[in-house]
């Protein structure tokens, strides 16, 4: 066997794995260290877990000839970024008593905890199942979170289109009961028939599948970034089906010419629940059976489709579902938005968008964020929905609720900070990058807010306060704040030095392209200022700041 087609570690780890079990629980009770074996490492990944270590502290430690300081992050499931007032004061309560205390809202439409140690995990899972919250698949070679286009109200079906996203999740959730058994100490299964996996059998994907659902116009869950995504097709306020789009992924690889970042394709329409779910589900089929196994750089979708062909794909998976797509029906988006502050739905329901910087709920001295929303949370009279750019939207008000909301909001600065907060600001974002992420070569949740007020006077010199250009940051190439569709992004490539991306448009269908390499923070403002100087002065009526550079050339496509 050539090395090409030598299996990955991680590919032997999961079909030795007995349901994704490894020796979890053997690695749990070893008290001599912080970490788990190396390959409990992947596995728990499967159950919504990562391990980590603080970055801040390696040098510090490693001279003292310490461990690093190992902790855990947890990622919650929660299909379309659903919670009910009482799970978030239980998140916020496991969060004081198990994490580092803040809460973050990811790109990806949930919460994450950091800071974990070993002996904490399973009291934090089962606090979070008894307020019915699991963190199965949210992270390993499997399906994830799905996204749905979380704005109540949007369009009058939003409900039923946001059911979609509980139903995929429910499909394409693993059989095997380990989760229940090793975290929440359920009863081993002697019928090892009932785990028996169709889908996943025991290899699993060979990479993480990401799904999204959009409502047009709106774009807000960047549906073209997803492994596969729906388009919701609504005339006269009837849901009329999904156009389905395929091969969306944004992670490159500095220096690695053979990844790219790619917009799903859309290869037709389904009208029918049955007919969506089940061409949802043989895509990953096909994926399973044809993805790289090798090369985990080369394992996504995208890969697999620009190896065999869209029109291959497309023809294989009629194959599998036994009836052909429909053509793709006309759909327009054109925002990728969220509506900060208040709203009302087309029920009669208030909702407020909270600006949530990078995702990050936490007590400042500027804002007492985290306690607002527990105080709001314990009131009783708002659901709490996380959007696709980390924010959160209180949502489902009644009426006469809406002013108690408010009053809670006002008293600690909330909706200061949500109104007074520039364009630019509400429409960035920076994935989590240092002090947790094992990945990271330059700074980004931490970094971005501080840039961003420096780029503001820029902004106001030119009249450009109000433009809300989408202006995302990560802290390296894999995209998770998904900066490659941004108008201006930045890719750490090492400590205070990013790529400069310009060129994606404002509803999020166009990649951007790198303008400028390593560049530091002198650099990115003379730059800015410069382009956005010309952005002032010659742009057209409507013109917004991604298509201007297109316009100009300062990227190219070919
Ligand atoms: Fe991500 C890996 C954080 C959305 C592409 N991502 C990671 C890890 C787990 C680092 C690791 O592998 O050890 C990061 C944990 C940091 C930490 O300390 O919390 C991490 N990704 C995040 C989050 C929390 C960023 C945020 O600030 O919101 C997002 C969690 C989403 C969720 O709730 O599930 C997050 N990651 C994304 C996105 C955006 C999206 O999905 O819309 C992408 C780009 C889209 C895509 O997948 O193509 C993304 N993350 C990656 C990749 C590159 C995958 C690839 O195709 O090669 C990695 C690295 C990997 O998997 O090997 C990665
Ligand atoms: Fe970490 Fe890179 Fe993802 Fe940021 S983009 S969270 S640095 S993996």
């Amino acid at each position: 066997m050539s090395k090409k087609d030598q299996l990955s570690a991680i590919e032997k780890i999961k079909t030795e794995s007995l349901g994704l079990r490894g020796s979890i629980v053997e690695s749990l009770q070893d008290e001599l260290t912080g970490a788990i074996r190396e390959d409990d490492q992947a596995l728990i990944k499967f159950h919504g877990m990562y391990q980590q270590d603080d970055r801040d502290r390696r040098e510090e430690r490693a001279a003292k000839k310490l461990d690093r300081l190992y902790s855990f992050m947890i990622r919650l499931r929660l299909p379309g970024g659903f919670l009910r007032s009482e799970q978030w004061l239980a998140t916020h309560q496991i969060a004081g008593q198990h994490s580092t205390g803040v809460i973050k809202i990811t790109s990806r439409q949930t919460v994450q905890l950091h800071g974990l140690i070993k002996s904490h995990i399973k009291p934090t899972i089962q606090t979070f199942n008894a307020s019915k919250l699991d963190s199965i698949a949210t992270c390993g070679d499997i399906n994830r979170n799905v996204l749905c286009s979380s704005h109540p109200g949007e369009s009058p079906i939003h409900a039923q289109v946001f059911a979609y996203a509980d139903k995929i999740s429910e499909l394409l959730m693993p059989k095997t009961k380990a989760y229940y058994e090793i975290w929440l100490d359920e009863e081993k299964l002697i019928d090892k028939k009932e785990e028996e996996d169709p889908l996943y059998q025991d290899r699993y994907l060979p990479r993480k599948f990401k799904i999204a659902i959009a409502i047009p116009p709106n774009n807000d869950v960047d549906v073209f970034a997803n492994d596969l995504g729906l388009i919701a097709v609504i005339e006269d306020n009837i849901l009329k089906g999904f156009n389905i789009a395929v091969g969306g992924g944004l992670s490159t690889t500095h220096g690695n010419p053979d990844t790219y970042a790619r917009l799903a394709t859309v290869i037709g329409f389904t009208d029918t629940e049955e007919k969506t779910l089940k061409a949802i589900y043989e895509v990953l089929t096909i994926q399973r059976d044809y993805g790289n196994r090798s090369d985990r750089k080369l394992a996504r979708l995208k890969y697999t489709i620009d190896k065999v062909g869209v029109a291959w794909f497309k023809k294989e998976l009629e194959k599998r579902i036994g009836f052909q797509l429909a053509d793709a029906k006309p759909i327009v988006l054109t925002q990728r938005v969220d509506h900060f502050g208040w709203k009302q739905n087309t029920a009669g329901k208030w909702f407020y968008t909270v600006l949530v910087e990078n995702g990050r709920v936490l007590d400042t001295d500027q804002l007492a964020l985290k306690t607002a929303l527990y105080e709001v949370a314990k009131t009783g009279k708002s659901n709490f929905r996380f959007t696709c750019t980390q924010n959160l939207i209180l949502s489902d008000i009644e009426e006469v609720d809406k002013q108690t909301v408010h009053d809670i909001l006002e008293k600690f600065g909330v909706i200061t900070h949500t109104e007074k907060s520039s364009a630019i600001r509400k429409n960035s974002m920076a994935c989590v990058s240092l002090p947790t992420c094992p990945l990271a070569l330059a700074e980004a949740q931490r970094y971005l807010p501080e840039l961003i007020s420096k780029i503001e006077p820029i902004l106001e010199k030119y009249g450009l306060s109000e433009d809300g250009i989408v202006l995302r940051m990560t802290g390296c190439p894999n995209g998770c704040a998904r900066s490659y569709v941004a108008e201006i992004g930045f890719v750490g490539t090492s400590m205070g030095k990013y790529n400069v991306h310009l060129g994606g448009d404002r509803q999020g269908e166009r990649l951007n392209k790198i303008y400028r390499e390593s560049l530091e923070e002198p650099e990115i403002l003379q730059l800015l200022d410069l382009l956005l100087k010309e952005y002032s002065i010659e742009k057209k009526i409507g013109e917004t700041f991604g298509d201007f550079s297109v316009r100009k050339e300062w990227i190219t496509y070919a």
